[in-house]
């Protein structure tokens, strides 16, 4: 560096160390700043919504410095990146987020109470930002928060969905879907990137020549559409890095097909061109239900092609070529949804940088992994190869090129075996072929993971079964995780004091094993009473929303009881409510005697049903109608109540999760991959009612038998229950409630017929098999609860053997086990805050 060079960096070091200053005034003014100058109100007149916004900013400031500094570190430095690619991302809200990972929570709070507003009211102002369906976004997120944490040189990318999931409304206890355009009133967390842009091609054919002796494919497409990137900072939890969410925004092409516009329709063409912004403007709301629809299949190679081609192009802007690649970059794929990418990297790296097959490869087989999160069978994605021909003609080739070597490998090993080869081919025979994308994936990646043990462990027992045969390295586990920051620390501030205050320390909020400690505590009478204000604190909270949302007056004295996650019958929301009109039906059949040794139920149910799901509509109406009935009886009173939270969503669960008592995860055996909910609720002293599915058997494990209510066939014994169900003799109790149901107890007996018919004929997911000992293990909820001792025992205990649900253990995981790269921590700035 020469004189003058060092110079000018120190001054520029400087400006920004007396920019960005810790004390009350400083953020007054930056917030002021923002109200006067970014969204150009009088600092006289904002109301909460412009306060609102003016904090964002001034927090966004704080993160774009730090997003800068740590870009330029990972540059500095060099070491092997990992990128996540989904095309879910469920982040919420982020201010609180982002304040509280940045230690900075009291001091906005101060300097906004000073200036007349209250951080706690004006927080609500944010919308979520939904650009998912559930379990899988919200993992997404989950991961890049700890990936930020773990200062792991990480990055994000998905697509900026304009139209996030639907906003759900209940009207006469139907659901109704109402669109989710969040971007209306500006999303300052995003930062527009109009300079990274990229063209992304569709339709058209490819044309072959020689070219050194070598074929060269041409691809000519016939539509071209640009992606746009918006950058969404990622602030880990005190460390000085943040990482970055790349999003994707569909815009007309620059590159203006000049000959077609002077021909024709000067105004038709132009109209034409802004369809391309319909790519990216919706977020599919159908979770495990694959569709078909061509429109998908445009957004996930929309994705990845804008994806790969920035990582290629900042691969080489660093190295001036290619060279080591496939050492330096890992690509992590969440679930099927970018699958076109190992195509469209095969593509990039022979037809634009002009590798051949072999190098090429070697290069994609060595970067890519992939995660599989659901067995059920409807979820697979299978895409007509007359579409993918049709739309993205040379992936298609590129397809067959991979699925013929791949078959002379099956050969090899397995010798001539027709049916192994039928079965396994990454194109489907059939009266419409088709391309299996699990099986591309699989294919091309160096290592597949399921989300739990029991999960993973299935997957080679059933939809893999064959590859795991043929790739037995291949297969991995990685439990699912939460990050307890959002999921613990932040949203349950109560809990979180006593935590910190019983152990001594917050080092637990990114060291979760640390929560071991409180087992020592739980039998102590007085630790004990102090969480159960904390819990009281969390229901009237919860209460209050109740109340808000529903209408429906709520008692803290009751029992929570709580599942809220999508509508599907794998997850049987439909056992759910057949014990709640069983439970029902003996209060208003009990004399007053009997009624007062009832434990009083709250029973909270939400979640959304795809909007083409009938069955799962039909499940909510029943819902409604139940709590219709439930909450009007005076026979009933405060005893049980039942209400369903519409539009249930991130910041809902915030408030959720810590006010709820029970909560129930009672998939059918081996169908739910892993569930995360169950790990939230756990963290926050919250009982868990469920199945020996999913990650339930790992949180079983960790917590102790005792400390949960299992109940329910096992996996393993699924399938011949399955076969059996027609011999079964149902139990009285189950017949006599869907008897309420059919008879018209609830009303709309016709509506719920098919509910009725899934339950009684072949009940597929075993809702009659494993009634009884739902219902014995809800008896056992009561006898427990009315032990205010021994519940809250099991809640300190639930509480304290959590540790290994932190999405920070992982990420360690996947960082070490899959993906082979290392923390890259920035040091921290002299300016820094304490504790960031
Ligand atoms: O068990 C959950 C799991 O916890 C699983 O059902 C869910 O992923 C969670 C995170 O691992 C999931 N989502 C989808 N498949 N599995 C999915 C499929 C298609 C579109 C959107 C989501």
């Amino acid at each position: 560096m020469s004189e003058d060079e060092r110079h000018r960096s120190d001054l520029l070091y400087t400006l920004m160390d007396t920019y960005i200053k810790n004390d009350v005034l400083s953020v007054q003014e930056s917030i002021v700043n923002h109200v006067e100058y970014t969204i150009a109100r009088s600092r006289y007149h904002f109301d909460d919504f412009e306060a609102y916004q003016a904090t964002a900013y001034s927090t966004r400031d704080r993160l774009i410095e730090s997003w800068n500094d740590t870009q330029q570190y990972f540059h500095d430095q060099d070491p092997k990146r990992v990128y996540y690619l989904s095309m879910e991302f469920l982040v919420g809200r982020s201010l609180l987020n982002a304040l509280y990972n940045l230690n900075l929570k009291g001091l906005y709070r101060e300097a906004l109470e000073q200036l007349g507003y209250n951080l706690e009211i004006i927080k609500e102002r944010e919308r979520d930002a939904a650009l998912g369906n559930g379990g899988l976004g919200r993992l997404a997120s989950c991961f890049l928060d700890s990936m930020a944490t773990e200062n792991l040189p990480a990055w994000g990318y998905g697509l900026r969905y304009q139209y996030g999931m639907f906003r759900q409304t209940i009207q006469d206890g139907f659901q109704r879907e109402n669109p989710d355009y969040w971007l209306t009133l500006g999303n300052p967390w995003e930062i527009e990137r109009p300079n990274v842009t990229y063209p992304v091609s569709f339709y058209g054919h490819v044309s072959a020549r020689e070219e050194d002796g070598r074929q060269i494919f041409v691809w000519n497409p016939a539509e071209q559409v640009d992606a746009v990137a918006y950058d969404n900072p990622i602030p880990g939890y005190r460390t000085a890095n943040t990482i970055n969410l790349r999003l994707w925004s569909a815009k007309p092409s620059r590159e203006f097909d000049l000959e077609s516009f002077n021909s024709g329709d000067y105004v038709a063409s132009i109209l034409e061109k802004q369809n391309a912004e319909s790519i990216s403007s919706v977020l599919y709301p159908d979770d495990r239900t694959y569709k078909g629809k061509e429109l998908r299949l445009k957004q996930q190679h929309f994705f990845v092609s804008a994806t790969l081609q920035d990582i290629l192009r900042r691969y080489t802007a660093q190295h001036g070529s290619l060279e080591n690649f496939s050492d330096k970059v890992a690509l992590q794929l969440n679930d099927t949804h970018p699958t076109i990418g190992i195509a469209e990297l095969m593509r990039l790296l022979m037809d634009v940088y002009k590798w051949g097959w072999t190098a090429s490869w070697e290069a994609t087989t060595k970067v890519f992994s992939f995660t599989n999160h659901t067995v059920l069978p409807e979820a697979l994605e299978q895409w007509p190869v007359e579409l993918l021909q049709e739309l993205l003609p040379r992936h298609m080739q590129i397809i067959y090129d991979i699925n013929w070597r791949f078959l002379q490998e099956l050969r090899a090993k397995f010798g001539n075996d027709q049916a192994r080869e039928y079965r396994m081919s990454i194109i489907q025979e059939g009266d419409e072929k088709m391309v299996r994308m699990a099986h591309l994936a699989l294919v091309a990646s160096h290592t597949v993971n399921g989300v739990a043990e029991i999960h993973s462990e299935l997957i080679k027992q059933t939809i893999f079964e064959d590859f795991y045969e043929m790739y037995p390295k291949k297969f991995q586990n990685k439990t699912n995780g939460v990050t307890p920051r959002r999921w613990l620390a932040f949203c349950n501030p109560p809990l979180r004091n006593l935590i910190n205050e019983t152990l001594g320390t917050d080092a637990w909020i990114s060291r979760l094993d640390l929560l071991e400690g409180l087992k020592s505590h739980a039998d102590d009478g007085e630790f004990q009473s102090r969480w159960v204000e904390v819990k009281q604190l969390a229901k009237a909270k919860l209460a209050a929303k109740i109340k808000e949302l529903c209408g429906v007056e709520v008692s803290t004295d009751a029992l929570f009881d709580v599942q809220v996650k999508r509508i599907h019958e794998y997850k049987r929301q439909v056992l759910n409510i057949l014990g709640i009109i069983h439970r029902y039906d003996q209060i208003r059949n009990m004399s007053e005697e009997e009624k007062a040794d009832v434990v009083p139920r709250v029973c909270i149910i939400g979640g959304k049903a795809a909007p083409g799901y009938e069955l799962a509509k039909r499940i909510i109406k029943l819902i409604s109608a139940v709590s219709q009935r439930v909450n009007n009886d005076p026979a009933v009173g405060d005893l049980l109540k039942v209400v369903f939270i519409p539009d249930y969503n991130v910041s809902l669960a915030e408030v959720i999760v810590p006010g709820s008592e029970l909560s129930q995860h009672i998939s059918t055996a081996g169908t739910e991959a892993s569930g995360t909910s169950n790990m939230k609720f756990a963290m926050n002293g919250c009982l868990i009612i469920g199945t020996m599915d999913g990650a339930n058997v790992e949180i079983a494990e960790e917590i102790g038998d005792d400390n949960i209510f299992i109940f329910g066939a096992l996996a393993h014994e699924v399938p011949k229950l399955r076969t059996e169900r027609a011999d079964l003799k149902v139990d009285d109790r189950f017949a006599h409630v869907v008897r309420l149901i059919s008879s018209g107890e609830f009303g709309y007996a016709d509506f719920f017929t098919p509910i009725v018919d899934a339950v009684q004929g072949s009940d597929y997911y075993l809702v009659a098999n494993d009634f009884p000992a739902y219902l014995r293990a809800q008896d056992a909820v009561d006898r427990t609860y009315k032990n205010s001792s021994i519940w809250t025992r099991m809640s300190i205990m639930s509480v304290a053997g959590c540790g290994k649900f932190s999405s920070d253990r992982t990420i360690r995981q996947y960082a070490t086990e899959i993906w082979g790269v290392e923390p890259c921590e920035r040091p921290r700035p002299p300016n820094a805050p304490e504790g960031y």
